[in-house]
């Protein structure tokens, strides 16, 4: 869409990793059309359709712009200083009674694409409360990333990133980038990346349960049975450090050892349960370890499933093993102009110092994984949370179970939601703090710079100015914060002195000290200069010396890898081959649509529906199903109803349903969002079932059974259930 009246303003997009540039023209205090920014040394005009629902969000009717509080059954508005009253009264009263661990915490997805909410949510405003209770989407997502970094290279952060632009082999294994534009990967416009290695004479090869849209343009696109990916990659491992040669630094220990462990794991006893070939296993190997310059990177496929993090593991030591570990055009750490790492403001992340109370998982970074939110809420007992605080996200539709997590909310003392939609989890609040827009803010990418394919840094002022009466997020985290020091009772000393001078300090001052002490040479005064972005240039190489392992080592086989691998043999071992009949779940993601809450702007939404189920034409003949029919799945924790479609993208026995829908629930104030018909795929997802190492959530290779509905609008039919 062009428009050729109004302003043009820089922006930056903050909806997903990319980190699009943006051109915005801005008329009447509107934003009228939005266009990436071809000079963007990062993005290079990049966008997608989301990007424009960027100005739809501000204009929405529906977003919150004061702040609410629950009367009986309806939403009352209030001023912003009687709801900051409400909530440090709740969190201090729960406080008091019940301890600081009985207030919960959970921030979602969005918190990390803000620099305010970075500075004072997750920082400033959160550890006031002093809870163990923590919970976030890490752990729907990333956490088995973190947690091998932390193992392989001492910090949490410390992540070797795929060089695209210069690799001769790209392996993607459980990622569909282009759809998603890459995670723990920021890599805007990745299609001409793609395109280019092609034209260069490289590789791609695609490992997936889908023929993606990735594994669409793939020169090798693999099937794999969901959730059995670490048996792949173990075999492959096998082949390189068996049959071929490795490679490694001199920096890496325990080699041999790695060898020896996966020595049973031969393409031949894998193949059977992944249902790859041992051909196919042992080309991917050696045309790996044969390319002169290869990378593997795993994605939400291969993290959130019961193996997430052996399967991590397992990406990086095939990086390793073949030499293509920090080296050109295989993986490199990025040099962020912000530097988290340098400035320690992000810990090296340890695992386990405590377990959560009722399941015992272990806590990482200082938090507990979402899968067992609920149970801490609805177990009673010390320790139990009886408040909680939601900060941007929507665990209702995001985490596994959902609808159990759904039910226990109602069972809180007090909630309090930081959002500007009143959706399937903010409805349960008993205040909703919402926030201005991006678009109104300043913005600086803190986190994802730590991930991108080159170094660049670019900091954009506010787009169009918020409105009179509203707050941007820093400016809430730090009122409630305040309010809420005040009314546990003043503390006095230099810790609560700096405490209150850092929560007063703007979220770009503090930018403007990280930046002068990563010591990269980048300060604000020229990133405002250069509002296009910085370009630093490609990644290079940097270890040993930038690794933080105590001795400057890669310890390739830690413990808890060692036992993981020992408890898959075992299992394996007795483990049957899985029957034709079974079908696994797994997810999906659309261009335009954004985990659960982009589903409220008309021109994301419109069009034919994206929720259905998909399955490949021969499982619904087996279940005398056709495309079209409604029919009710059922798993090990719910059912949901839902229309079929055919696909033979799928490998047989998969089945795939994106989340994100689910809209439809009572005091849902969400007037495009609850017209979608689509289930929340997570009612049907099991939160018993986690990440072996880590608690992740699993929400890929859920065994699910399916029947038709006769009556789409009543009661399901008897028929018994097949698959
Ligand atoms: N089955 C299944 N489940 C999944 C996944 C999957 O692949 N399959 N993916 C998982 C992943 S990777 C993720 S990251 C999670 C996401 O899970 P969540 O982070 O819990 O949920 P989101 O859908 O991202 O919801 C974000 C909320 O933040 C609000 N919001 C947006 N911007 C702002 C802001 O600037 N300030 C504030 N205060 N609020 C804001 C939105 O209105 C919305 O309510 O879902 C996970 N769940
Ligand atoms: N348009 C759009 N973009 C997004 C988002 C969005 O909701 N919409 N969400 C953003 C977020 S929060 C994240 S974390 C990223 C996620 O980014 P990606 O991980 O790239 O996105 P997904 O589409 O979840 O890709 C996971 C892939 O794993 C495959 N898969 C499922 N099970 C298995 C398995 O057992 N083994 C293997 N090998 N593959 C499997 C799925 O078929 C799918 O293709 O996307 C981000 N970008
Ligand atoms: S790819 Fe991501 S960052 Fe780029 S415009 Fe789309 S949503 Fe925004
Ligand atoms: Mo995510």
């Amino acid at each position: 869409m062009t428009a050729t009246t109004g302003t043009h303003r820089l922006g930056g997009c903050n909806l997903c990793e990319a980190m699009c540039g943006l051109t915005f023209t801005v008329d009447g205090g509107a934003i009228t059309s939005t266009r990436g920014d071809s000079d963007d040394p990062l993005s290079r005009g990049h966008l997608c359709p989301k990007a424009l629902a960027l100005g739809d969000l501000h204009a929405d009717p529906d977003r919150l712009r004061r702040p609410i509080k629950r009367v009986g059954t309806t939403w009352v508005e209030i001023g912003w200083d009687e709801a900051f009253d409400l909530v440090a009264d709740g969190l201090v009263r729960t406080r008091r009674t019940h301890g600081p661990d009985a207030v919960g915490v959970y921030w979602g997805n969005p918190m990390a694409h803000s620099l305010g909410a970075l500075t004072h949510g997750i920082g400033g405003f959160s550890p006031l409360l002093g809870t163990r209770n923590r919970f976030s989407a890490t752990s729907l997502d990333t956490l088995p990333h973190f947690v091998i970094h932390r193992l392989l290279y001492g910090h949490q952060l410390l992540a070797p990133v795929p060089d695209i632009d210069r690799t001769q082999y790209f392996l993607i294994i459980g990622s569909n980038p282009l759809v998603s534009n890459g995670s723990t990967m920021t890599v805007p416009d990745i299609a001409n990346r793609l395109k280019a290695l092609r034209n260069r004479g490289g590789t791609l090869v695609v490992v997936d349960p889908r023929r993606t849209e990735t594994a669409r343009i793939a020169d090798r696109h693999l099937y794999v049975r969901p959730g059995t990916d670490a048996l792949f990659l173990l075999a492959v491992l096998r082949s390189v450090l068996v049959e071929d040669r490795a490679r490694a630094r001199p920096y890496v220990d325990s080699i041999d050892a790695v060898a020896e462990i996966v020595e049973p794991f031969t393409p031949e006893v894998v193949a059977p349960h992944t249902g790859m070939s041992p051909d196919d296993i042992r080309a991917i190997a050696h045309d790996f370890a044969a390319a002169p310059s290869a990378v593997a990177h795993g994605r939400m496929g291969v993290s959130t499933q019961q193996h997430g993090a052996l399967c991590q593991w397992a990406i990086q030591a095939l990086n390793i093993v073949t030499g293509n570990l920090d080296s050109v055009g295989g993986a490199l750490v990025a040099a962020p102009a912000a530097d988290l790492i340098r400035t320690k403001v992000m810990k090296r992340g340890e695992l386990g110092r405590w377990r959560s109370r009722v399941r015992g998982l272990p806590e990482f970074g200082g938090e507990l994984p979402t899968a067992t939110m609920a149970d801490e809420i609805v177990t009673p007992g010390p320790g139990q949370i009886r408040s909680l605080v939601v900060m941007a996200g929507n665990p209702v539709l995001s985490s596994p179970n959902g609808s159990r997590l759904d039910d226990a909310l109602l069972s809180l003392d007090f909630m309090v939601a930081f959002d500007f939609y009143v959706n399937e989890t903010t409805r349960h609040a008993d205040v909703i703090l919402p926030p201005a827009p991006a678009v109104t803010r300043d913005h600086y990418d803190l986190f994802h710079h730590h991930f991108a394919v080159r170094n660049t840094s670019r900091f954009t002022p506010a787009v169009i100015p918020k409105a009179v009466g509203e707050k941007h997020d820093w400016e809430i985290y730090r009122d409630v914060a305040l309010r809420y020091r005040r009314a546990l009772g003043r503390r006095f000393g230099i810790a609560s002195m700096v405490e209150s001078v850092r929560l007063r300090m703007s979220p770009v001052r503090s930018l403007d000290m990280l930046l002068r002490l990563s010591g990269r040479g980048v300060t604000l005064r020229k990133l405002r200069k250069a509002p296009h972005g910085i370009d630093l240039g490609p990644l290079t190489p940097s270890f040993p010396q930038s690794l933080h392992t105590p001795d400057k080592r890669i310890d390739l086989l830690p413990e808890l890898i060692q036992n993981e691998i020992t408890t898959l043999g075992d299992r394996l071992a007795t483990a049957d081959v899985p029957t034709a009949d079974q079908l696994l779940l797994i997810g999906r993601r659309h261009l335009r649509s954004n985990n659960s809450w982009m589903h409220n702007a008309p021109r994301l939404v419109k069009g034919a529906a994206r929720h259905h189920l998909l399955a490949h034409p021969s499982d619904l003949a087996a279940r005398g199903l056709a495309a079209g029919d409604t029919v009710c799945v059922t798993s090990a924790s719910g059912e949901i109803t839902i229309e079929v479609d055919a696909s033979d993208d799928l490998m047989p026995g998969v089945v795939s349903i994106p989340h994100g829908y689910g809209h439809r629930r009572g005091g849902v104030r969400l007037s495009v969002a609850s017209t979608l018909t689509g289930p929340s795929a997570n009612d049907l997802t099991d939160e018993t079932v986690t990440e072996n190492v880590t608690g992740a959530a699993v929400f890929n290779g859920v065994p699910v059974t399916m029947r038709r509905v006769a009556d789409p609008g009543g009661k399901h039919s008897e028929p018994p259930s097949v698959g």
